[in-house]
């Protein structure tokens, strides 16, 4: 059951389309507290927390503070409270169970037991939000509802469920050609590369270097031709400069976010000063929308969207401010205290809080400060491309993640985790985030594997594609000044090639999975607890996921381990996957087991009277044969499987042709 509360007049957020009615009285669970600023809800001792997306920490979100602010936040350390993301979604699950979903485009804060470990608490900037409480049978039940409300999520093409390689960046089109080569050549499988920001001209959105890529429509071709998708990125800041069409065009109709007294808004980011595109502007977001036609039009089908928290480097008039505010301290002999206001001027000019409230929107001509809808920018930058995408190429399904998202922008697209590191503990933490975005309807979503910034290591990148091959978006990315990551620059290139290759083996079950938990409003990666409620152990696993309705993993995320422990809530089959291609099962009973992983086998743990069909992999998903699937199975009295299978490019999601039942008994016989 569904309830919604309508305090105060909320900035329509658009996340839900078709509200129910407004419920009447006193909100169950949750205590507004007296100065109308808060809600407050007593936890029991054992309540476990669920939700708020993308966020550091646990699966359970006890223990710390979280506040919706989409940051570019490229420290992803267990003391951040906001990253990209703004999921305003939570699971009680104790004393008593439901969800929470609060609507409400500007900052807010869940203080999950910060405080005060009893108290949960929800602080909003200003009390106009809608509350939603929903109850239901169980936690699946509970988010099966939530995401209902919030509708369908983003459905990739199938190509895009392939190994992506990037890195900031490749500068032209010999460097992708021999990226390209070098992976057809180690036999290591490849659907895309991408292409960050040197593409452009000067950083300039929707222009492409003819320097570097000089022909880039037949460029484009050559590599569909080896099965390869280019994937540009865009960047939400438009260059400000004369003669960039872009730029004067959106100058000309009035659509870049204003300042109070009614000029361009100017801030600092890649390009150098920029001007932010009205996202919130319906008008404004179907020029910008139209822009992206300039890259289909030369046979691209697939973005990522940057920098749209929005991200500002610096602003113009902030940096004026602190230019005067240095003069003070010129000549001068400066003290401890002194030393750090001078510094502190200089690293606060990025990402200012005070920046975003600078600055205004045009909502169907009401003027809104930037900072009370801050959370809809990313979203609209991705709703701009997505409503775009269906005027231009109707027919098509086109890749498109996101930094930034606030609820409802799961419709248009998936997300990348953004800027982790390479770290062991960033493994454990992009495992940990995908049933809280799953739940909040994030379903195409993943880590840059191998770790964005810092240097990373062979046994890493092996690890964490390990993990990588589950993750519907499976892309290994870096960040420039790095040490290059691609599988190819390895020594143990028989370790890479099988451990990707294991991910177009498991292609059919992992898109079949994927395409049913988003037509059924379910997730696809869940804590245990999701599906073993009675068992108190599983309930306090954060390092295994269920993945899709057959099977569960525990990843490897320490460095020099061999192996590690794992919880099984019933009897199951492990299934290893070793470099010599051959495959061990074993049946485990329930209970704990340190089970050995050396650092190229691929392991997971098939449930009982489950099957999961696979293939025998290939070079591309389109060598990848759905047709006719092999399958490993866990069968005590009988197994079925419902196997979803499309042509993975056209938009007949409920056809129910696309819908096979694999059966198979005792004696192993498929039917
Ligand atoms: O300020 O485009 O998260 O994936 O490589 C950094 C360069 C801007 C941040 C993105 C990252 C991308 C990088 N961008």
């Amino acid at each position: 059951m569904i309830s919604r509360y309508v305090f105060g007049t909320m900035i329509e957020t658009e996340a839900i389309l078709q509200k129910p009615e407004q419920a009447q009285g006193p909100l169950p669970f949750l205590a507004a507290d007296e100065d109308n600023m808060s809600f407050t809800y007593e936890m029991g001792d054992s309540d476990i927390v669920y939700g708020l997306g993308e966020n550091v920490r646990g699966i359970n979100k006890r223990g710390w503070i979280y506040t919706s602010m989409c940051s570019d936040n490229p420290h992803h350390h267990e003391d951040s409270h906001s990253l990209y993301g703004a999921h305003n979604f939570f699971l009680v699950d104790g004393k008593e169970q439901f969800g929470v979903f609060i609507d409400y485009p500007g900052i807010i804060t869940f203080d999950v037991g910060y405080t005060r470990s009893s108290q949960l608490k929800i602080k909003a900037s200003d009390w106009n939000l809608e509350v939603y409480v929903i109850t239901g049978t169980d936690l699946k039940d509970i988010v099966k509802q939530f995401r209902h409300l919030i509708g369908r999520s983003y459905i990739a093409p199938l190509w895009a469920f392939g190994y992506g390689q990037s890195r900031w960046s490749y500068m032209n089109e010999e460097e992708v050609r021999e990226v390209v080569r070098n992976h057809r050549e180690a036999g290591i499988p490849l659907d895309s590369v991408y292409l960050d920001i040197d593409y452009m001209v000067r950083y300039e959105d929707f222009t492409i270097n003819e320097e570097v890529f000089p022909d880039f429509a037949a460029f484009n071709q050559e590599m569909k031709e080896q099965n390869i998708h280019l994937v540009p990125i865009i960047d939400a800041g438009v260059k400000l400069e004369e003669g960039y069409q872009v730029c004067e065009e959106g100058l000309e109709k009035g659509y870049f976010c204003k300042k109070e007294d009614g000029s361009p808004f100017v801030a600092a980011v890649w390009p150098g000063k920029a001007l932010f595109p009205d996202m919130l502007n319906p008008k404004a977001r179907e020029w910008f929308g139209n822009q992206y036609k300039f890259l289909l039009d030369q046979g691209v089908e697939g973005f990522w969207n940057d920098m749209n928290e929005p991200a500002i480097f610096y602003t113009e008039d902030r940096l004026n401010a602190v230019m005067e505010q240095l003069d003070e301290f010129k000549g001068k002999n400066l003290d401890t205290h002194e030393f750090w206001r001078f510094t502190g001027l200089i690293s606060g000019l990025s990402n200012n809080p005070e920046d975003y409230k600078c600055f205004y929107h045009d909502i169907n001509g009401e003027k809104v400060r930037h900072d009370r809808v801050h959370n809809l920018f990313g979203y609209n930058m991705t709703r701009a491309a997505g409503e775009a995408f269906e005027r231009l190429e109707p027919e098509k399904r086109i890749l498109m993640f996101s930094r930034s998202s606030y609820t409802g922008m799961h419709r248009y697209g998936g997300i990348w985790q953004g800027d982790n590191k390479s770290w062991w503990s960033h493994i454990l933490m992009s495992m940990k985030m995908m049933p809280s975005l799953n739940m909040c309807g994030y379903l195409y979503t993943g880590a840059d594997i191998g770790g964005f910034s810092c240097d990373t290591t062979e046994d890493l990148v092996l690890r964490w594609l390990a993990f990588g091959i589950f993750t519907p978006l499976m892309r290994n990315h870096s960040a420039m000044g790095t040490r290059r990551q691609e599988a190819y620059r390895f020594e143990k290139l028989d370790g890479f090639r099988h451990i990707i290759t294991m991910r177009y083996r498991l292609l059919p079950y992992l898109y079949s999975e994927y395409m049913k938990a988003a037509l059924r409003d379910e997730m696809m990666f869940r804590p245990l607890a999701f599906d073993y409620p009675e068992d108190k152990f599983a309930a306090k696993v954060e390092d295994q996921l269920l993945v899709g309705d057959g099977i569960m993993i525990a990843p490897v995320y320490t460095q020099n381990a061999d192996g590690r422990y794992v919880y099984l809530p019933e009897q199951m089959k492990l299934v290893r996957f070793r470099e010599d291609g051959s495959m061990e099962e074993e049946i485990l009973e329930a209970g704990h087991h340190y089970v050995e992983i050396p650092l190229t086998d691929v392991v997971f743990f098939l449930r009982p009277d489950h099957l999961i069909p696979m293939s025998r992999g290939g070079r591309c998903v389109e060598d990848v044969d759905f047709e006719h699937p092999e399958t490993i199975a866990f069968v005590k009295t009988e197994a079925f499987y419902e196997y979803y299978h499309d042509g993975g490019y056209e938009k007949d999601y409920e056809n129910p042709e696309h819908i096979t039942w694999i059966r198979m008994d005792q004696s192993g016989r498929i039917r």
